[in-house]
């Protein structure tokens, strides 16, 4: 078997995070209340009726969870930080015992050779300023400037990557129209003006972190549902292409410059907001545009769209995998999206530099009688991915580096703790720490530089 070429120098293998997701110690040390606090703690939200209120325990287990990211040879970690621990009221008075936290991480980081990514948004926003309107009100905006600029004044001297946002699309409309995530609304209109603030807000605030940490590279990081018609039928190719244009475009577009997509604005101008984008105002869609040094891709899996209303559709070509083929999410596992998506993105818009912020798969997984969790399933999962990537490249595509989504198990939002995404489990109960096959085999692909066998752990 000839071996696969090696990644280019320089190609940062790393994994990520969240802070609500693996901190705990969620009213620690002058923490203030965030959405997810909130909502986690409301009667029916989450699935299994668990919290982040201990989550990984990553509070105060750092140090530990510092040398596991050693030990596998890791180049770089993407990780985010809750606005509650630098802001607790979201603006104004800053609290210095957040920022230590995040500092001291870093510095140990940085002492272990690992590059730290910095989410400044992964979805925990303070309650005092939701209670002020949340992100429906323009002057969220303002204050997530505010806590870009204090927390780069004070990390921006060591940390020199930064993702203001993680899945703004999560963000508006998981959050505000679907519901199932903080805050927990049901509202189109505010799901749409949510979108256009997060969007504000990172436009806005890219300035002062390019200001505060000279020579860094500044991104956001979208999640991107790969659509596609379920036959050439004009049906199913305009259902996909509302798809793309709610999941993809929406966000692509106004940030590389075109602006919200017409196509989408008409269709939600028609069915939800008769007046149209009225939050828009002079200059927002420039701010919005700043170029970018980098674009994060989220990536999972592919939906497949059908017409069911088209009386006379063509006969369906594309079929989804069959749910037993499907991950623990349900999501169907689809590499070659990844290949078309970091094509696509590369040459529609001209990005510069591209990185795969997440992507990985959760599966039951269990410890076995020699302390031992086998998850073949992931291994194979992410090689056939990362042979995606490794063909993006050879067509092009500048891809500059690949985290896998999780580091650890972790708190998967309204689903609980069922959900095991990481390359290291986590037994809640005593927050032992037992690296799975998956975490050997990706230490061995980054010490080889080089794709390897699934078989090679
Ligand atoms: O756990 C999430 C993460 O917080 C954002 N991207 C998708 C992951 C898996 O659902």
């Amino acid at each position: 078997m000839t071996p696969s070429p090696p990644f280019p120098p320089g190609f940062l293998w790393g994994t990520a995070t969240a802070a609500y997701q693996i901190e705990g110690g969620w009213n620690e040390d002058g923490k203030g209340e965030s959405i997810w606090d909130r909502f986690s703690h409301t009667s029916g939200k989450i699935i299994d009726g668990s919290n982040g209120n201990v989550a990984c325990d990553h509070y105060h287990r750092w140090p530990a969870d510092v040398q596991l990211m050693a030990d596998l040879g890791l180049k770089a970690y993407r990780f985010s930080i809750a606005w509650t621990r630098i802001l607790p009221s979201g603006r104004g008075q800053v609290n210095q015992a957040g920022l230590d936290f995040y500092s001291r991480l870093v510095d140990a980081l940085l002492a272990a050779g690992i590059t730290p990514f910095i989410t400044l948004y992964h979805w925990d926003l303070p309650q005092a300023l939701q209670d002020a309107g949340g992100w429906p009100a323009r002057a969220t905006a303002e204050a997530f400037v505010e806590y870009a600029d204090v927390v780069s004044r004070s990390l921006g001297d060591r940390v020199k990557h930064w993702i203001t946002h993680n899945e703004p699309w999560c963000t508006s409309f998981l959050g505000h129209q679907v519901g199932e995530h903080a805050p927990g609304r049901y509202d189109m209109r505010q799901a749409l003006a949510t979108s256009h603030h997060v969007l504000l807000s990172h436009g806005l605030a890219v300035p002062a972190l390019r200001r505060n940490s000279p020579g860094s590279e500044v991104g956001i990081t979208l999640n991107f549902t790969y659509a596609q018609a379920a036959s050439p039928s004009v049906y199913d190719q305009t259902l996909a292409r509302w798809a793309d244009g709610y999941f993809n475009r929406w966000f692509t577009e106004p940030l590389f410059g075109r602006g919200y997509p017409a196509d989408m604005t008409a269709s939600y101008t028609q069915t939800f907001i008769p007046d149209g984008l009225t939050w828009v105002q002079p200059g927002d869609m420039a701010a919005i545009a700043t170029p970018l040094d980098f674009l994060g891709v989220n990536y999972y899996t592919r939906e497949i769209f059908r017409d069911q209303s088209a009386k006379d559709n063509l006969p369906q070509e594309v079929f989804p995998a069959p749910d037993e083929e499907r991950t623990l999410m349900g999501w169907e596992i689809y590499p070659e999206g990844l290949y078309r998506l970091l094509n696509r993105l590369h040459f529609e818009y001209q990005i510069p530099k591209l990185y795969v912020t997440e992507n990985g798969v959760s599966w039951p997984d269990a410890v076995d009688a020699a302390g031992q969790v086998h998850d073949p399933r992931r291994i194979r999962y992410l090689h056939d991915h990362f042979a995606a990537a490794q063909r993006a490249l050879a067509a092009g595509v500048p891809l500059a580096g690949y985290f896998v989504w999780s580091l650890m198990d972790n708190f998967e939002w309204a689903k609980g703790y069922k959900q095991r995404f990481g390359l290291i489990y986590v037994d809640y109960e005593t927050q032992t720490r037992i690296p799975k096959h998956s975490a050997a085999w990706l230490r061995r692909v980054i010490a080889a530089h080089q794709l390897l066998p699934p078989a090679a752990t």
